[in-house]
C-alpha cells in the first residue's frame, strides 16, 4: 500500500465576508479529489467533516470582529482533529472552508511536529498575507488572522492558547499582493519571509521556493502548505470572494506543487477558500483538485523524482 492520506472537511465561512465557502468540501469531494489521490497510489481516508456546536456571543474591544465566537469554537473543534490526523497519516488535506481553519489545522500539525521533536515550517500561497491581529483588523473578516495567531503575534489572546508557536522565521509567503498597512508594519518587524508577485515576476517560482525548501530541508522540519484559492490568478480560479488580479499562473502554480512534490517535504495541506457558489461550472474545484493531485505525485510523464539540490 502507498502512503496515507487523511481528507477532513472544515465547513467555515463565518471567517469570510460573503458566504459559499461552507460548500467548499462537498465540491472538492465533487470534484473527484478521492479518486484522483487513490489512483496515483494514496491510501486515502476521508474522516468527513468537522462540525461545531451552537455558541453564545463573545465580546471584544474591537466592534468590527465578526464571528468571534464561532472561530474560536472552530478553532477548538479542528486544533485536535488536526493533531490527530497529522500523526496518524502521511499527509492530512484540511477541505476549507475560508482561511480561518488554519486558525486551527496549523496549531493542530504544529503540536504534532513539537511532539515528534522536528520544527514545523509554513508555505503560505495567498494574495494576502492574512497576518492581522484581532486588534488590527479593519474589516473584521477573521480570515485575515490565522498567521499572526499562530505565530504567537500579541492581539490574538482571545483564540485559544498555542501548544506550538511557529516562529515567524519557519514562515514563508508567496504569491502576496494586497497588504493593508498593519500587516506591512508586522512583516517588517517580524522580519518574515515574503516573496510578492514583484519577486515572482522578476525571477519567477522557482528560485524562491527552492531557497526556502533547502532551508526547511537543512533544518530536518517537516511542511505544512497552505492553499488559498486567491493565490491563483482569478481568470482561471474564479470561485473566490475575495480576487485580487495578477496572480500565479497555471503553470506557475503547478510547477510550485510538482517541485513540492519532489521535495519530499510537505507533510500536511490546507485547501482554502473555494466559494463554489462563484464557480464557473466547477472550474476552480477542479483546478484546486488538480494541484493537489500535482502536490501528491501526479506528473505528465514519468521521470524520476528529481531531487532540486
Ligand atoms: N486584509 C484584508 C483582506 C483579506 C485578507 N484575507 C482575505 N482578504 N481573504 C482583511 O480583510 O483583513
Ligand atoms: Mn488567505
Ligand atoms: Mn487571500
Amino acid at each position: 500500500m502507498g502512503k496515507s492520506c487523511f481528507i477532513l472537511g472544515a465547513p467555515i465561512e463565518t471567517g469570510a465576508s460573503q458566504p459559499g465557502c461552507l460548500m467548499g468540501p462537498a465540491a472538492l469531494r465533487t470534484a473527484g479529489l478521492i479518486a484522483s489521490l487513490r489512483g496515483l497510489g494514496w491510501d486515502v481516508r476521508d474522516l468527513g467533516d468537522v462540525t461545531i456546536p451552537e455558541v453564545a456571543p463573545v465580546a471584544h474591544p474591537n466592534p468590527v470582529l465578526r464571528n468571534l465566537a464561532q472561530t474560536i469554537a472552530w478553532i477548538e473543534a479542528l486544533e485536535p482533529r488536526a493533531y490527530e490526523a497529522a500523526k496518524g497519516c502521511d499527509l492530512p488535506i484540511f477541505m476549507g472552508g475560508d482561511h480561518s481553519i488554519s486558525a486551527g489545522t496549523v496549531p493542530g500539525v504544529a503540536r504534532a511536529a513539537a511532539e515528534a521533536g522536528r520544527p514545523l515550517f509554513v508555505l503560505w500561497l495567498d494574495a494576502h498575507p492574512d497576518l492581522h491581529t484581532l486588534d488590527t483588523t479593519e474589516s473584521g473578516n477573521l480570515h485575515g488572522t490565522p498567521v499572526a495567531y499562530f505565530t504567537g503575534q500579541p492581539g490574538c489572546e482571545a483564540y485559544p492558547p498555542l501548544a506550538a508557536p511557529v516562529p515567524p522565521e519557519n514562515l514563508c509567503l508567496m504569491g502576496i499582493r494586497s497588504v493593508d498597512g498593519a500587516e506591512h508594519t508586522r512583516i517588517h518587524d517580524l522580519g518574515v519571509e515574503v516573496h510578492d508577485m514583484r519577486v515572482i515576476d522578476e525571477f519567477g517560482v522557482l528560485k524562491p521556493l527552492r531557497e526556502f525548501l533547502e532551508r526547511v530541508e537543512a533544518a530536518n522540519g517537516l511542511l505544512h502548505v497552505s492553499l488559498d484559492v486567491d493565490f491563483l490568478e482569478p481568470g482561471i480560479a474564479p470561485a473566490v470572494g475575495t480576487t485580487v488580479p495578477g496572480g500565479a499562473t497555471f503553470r506557475e502554480a503547478h510547477l510550485i506543487m510538482e517541485t513540492l512534490c519532489d521535495s519530499g517535504l510537505v507533510s500536511s495541506l490546507d485547501l482554502v477558500e473555494l466559494n463554489p457558489f462563484l464557480d464557473e461550472r466547477g472550474r476552480t474545484a477542479t483546478l484546486m483538485c488538480d494541484l493537489a493531485a500535482s502536490l501528491m505525485g501526479r506528473r505528465v510523464l514519468d521521470r524520476p523524482t528529481r531531487r532540486f539540490f
